[in-house]
């Protein structure tokens, strides 16, 4: 066997002491935020580079990992990044989005214009690999891929922001230039970009109200 079972090393938590992080973790990632104001404050290659880790350790089909992350801190790629995806944006806003999905965007103050692409100090530009290609060019699919994908970006905002670090997630769509300016193989297919930095001086978020648990979980106890 590939992986032979080892024992599992978990945490050993009292039934208070779980009770009281998990609440503390709850009100920690309530305060998670996207932001769209960045400081130019560069952010250290290495925090990068650990938050990529812990989105790595997600769990995914057959444990695949069918995923590349693409850090980009380079202005120039950034350029190009920012001028591509408002090049499709300006064309989303001014008539492929539905007057009704505008109504509902309008209270988040977005339109066509990215500048925070180039103000990050990093974009990570997360690729599901729908199968992967062997040493000697077979194709071998994933499994589950946007599932496993979608649980690793999930633990990348979960890192950024213990980080202390904000995090801006953009969907241009199409988002198929993405490949092409970073260069990607055939078989990587851009999923989700995020915008990794620190807050401008006295940024602003929309007052946003969560819905409270009994709108979102049903117990069937
Ligand atoms: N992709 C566009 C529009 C957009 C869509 C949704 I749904 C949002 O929650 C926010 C924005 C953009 O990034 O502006």
């Amino acid at each position: 066997m590939d992986h032979p079972f080892i024992p599992y090393r978990g945490q050993q938590l009292t039934t208070e002491e779980s009770k009281e992080v998990s609440a503390d973790f709850y009100e920690f990632m309530n305060q998670r935020r996207s932001v769209r104001s960045f400081s130019p404050q560069p952010v250290s290659r290495q925090i990068i580079e650990y938050i990529i880790n812990t989105a790595s350790t997600a769990p995914s089909g057959a444990h695949k990992q069918p995923w590349t992350f693409c850090a980009v801190s380079d202005p120039a790629v950034k350029k190009k990044i920012r001028e591509a995806a408002e090049a499709e944006e300006r064309l989303n806003y001014q008539g492929r989005m539905s007057e009704s999905w505008l109504r509902d965007l309008a209270h988040l103050g977005t339109n066509w214009e990215k500048p925070f692409l180039e103000i990050a100090p990093w974009l990570i530009v997360v690729f599901k690999k729908p199968y992967d290609v062997s040493p000697d060019g077979v194709r071998q699919k994933n499994y589950y891929v946007n599932e496993s994908t979608g649980l690793a970006a999930g633990f990348l905002l979960t890192a950024i922001h213990k980080a202390g670090l904000i995090s801006l997630t953009h969907t241009p769509s199409p988002m198929n230039f993405l490949e092409k300016i970073l260069e990607r193989p055939s078989n990587e297919r851009a999923f989700l970009l995020i915008h990794v930095g620190y807050p401008a001086e006295g940024a602003t978020v929309p007052d946003l109200v969560r819905k409270p648990l009994h709108e979102v979980a049903v117990f069937y106890e």
